[in-house]
């Protein structure tokens, strides 16, 4: 029995835009052909998948029939059993959004925007999804003349105040989940990262229902530690949901397949997910390769899923060694979730310290030797 075989407990969950990407981009034609959103759901059961996930026009992908799309792709995740945990809307690719769609400058265009969500909320619903994804790739602007801003946040902070009572209103079990991106394909998109997200969160009329969807490569453009934003988002108990892929680092969006971008990051964060109390679906946010045939993006569907359970079982083994137990205790990273004052201590209590400021000085965290253990544990020469 393969030890890295996906289960359904596994809760790997893909997007059907993710497989049936046909690899246009802004240099080439697509090199694939539609796929048809059944088959799609039947290949990724047979692969060990939990579930899909959507955007409303994708399952518009080969059949142009919205009642006849919808009744296909509710008698294929009957026929497999696959759950829907998440659904979104495509707000982006028709041009109509060219400028956006919750803060189009273009009034019209953001009512149009909302009629669309909301009706797309309403299958989510009867469908079972618990979270609603809002990827604002179009929100945003080329030049800084283009968009004010702060009246932006107000129709971002408006849009998601109606689609909350929208859901209060009609009983749905829906919460959002907000996926911050700092540009691509706009040249500068709103809430370009989890902090930006964060922050509007809280302006919010129900910020209990609003939390985040961050994607591993979007941080990563910006240059920042997704591992650390993760953590953050888990600190303010708002990671409703991910989007797991791949990036090498600040360049255009690259989408790989999870691990095949920052390996070293990808291990530490699946240690994070795996150790850090977040019990929702391993959802893979990635494009197979413009390069690949029909047969391979079948594979990068299942290495996504490989690689996660590969690196599940290194941090597995690297949490149980008890040299990295050692290692932790002498770089006292286990030290740091001790509070700073003991319990009944005041500020007053700090002017007591017997504290040598030379000597603590010269005390190292020898941290070198713990990165050297996990780096041993991800190439396999521990374990
Ligand atoms: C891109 O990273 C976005 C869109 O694919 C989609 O709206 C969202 C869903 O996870 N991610
Ligand atoms: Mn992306
Ligand atoms: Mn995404």
């Amino acid at each position: 029995m393969d030890a890295y075989a996906p289960k359904k407990e596994d809760k790997f969950t893909f997007g059907l835009w993710t497989v049936g990407w046909q690899a246009r981009d802004p240099f080439g034609d697509a090199s694939r052909a539609a796929l048809d959103p059944v088959e799609s759901v039947h290949r990724l059961a047979e692969l060990g998948a939990y579930g899909v996930t959507f955007h409303d026009d994708d399952l518009l992908a080969t059949e142009s029939d919205r009642d006849k799309a919808i009744a296909n792709f509710k008698k294929a995740l009957g026929d497999t059993g696959l759950e829907v945990p998440m659904a979104t809307t495509n707000l982006f690719t028709h041009p109509v959004f060219k400028d956006g769609a919750f803060t189009s400058n273009d009034r019209d265009v953001r009512r149009y925007a909302l009629r669309k969500v909301m009706r797309n909320l309403d299958l989510a619903a009867e469908l079972g999804a618990t979270t609603y994804v809002c990827w604002g790739g179009r929100e945003g602007a080329e030049s800084d003349a283009a968009k004010d801003v702060r009246a932006a946040l107000d129709r971002y902070k408006e849009g998601l105040d109606l689609l909350c009572q929208y859901v209060l209103d009609k009983g749905y079990g829906i919460r959002f989940a907000l996926e911050p991106k700092p540009n691509e394909p706009r040249g500068d998109i709103l809430l370009p990262t989890i902090g930006h997200a964060l922050a509007l969160i809280n302006e919010l009329e129900h910020p209990e229902m609003v939390g985040l969807n961050p994607e591993v490569g979007h941080e990563q453009m910006a240059g920042l530690n997704f591992v650390h934003g993760i953590a953050q988002a888990l600190w303010h108990g708002k990671l409703f949901h991910i989007d797991l892929n791949g990036q090498h680092g600040p360049k255009y969006d690259q989408d790989l397949v999870f691990g095949h971008g920052d390996l070293k990051s990808a291990f530490f964060l699946v240690d994070l997910l795996e150790n850090g109390g977040y019990e929702g679906p391993r959802h893979f946010d990635y494009k197979p390769l413009r390069t690949e045939d029909a047969a391979d993006v079948w594979d990068s569907a299942a290495a996504n899923m490989r690689t996660y359970l590969i690196l599940k079982a290194k941090s597995a083994a690297f949490r149980a060694d008890p040299e990295v137990q050692e290692a932790l205790r002498n770089s006292r990273v286990t030290e740091l979730a001790e509070p700073t004052l003991a319990p009944g201590e005041t500020y007053e209590d700090l002017a007591k310290d017997d504290f040598d400021l030379d000597k603590a000085a010269e005390r190292g965290f020898h941290f070198t030797r713990l990165n050297q253990l996990a780096l041993e544990h991800l190439l396999g020469v521990r374990g």
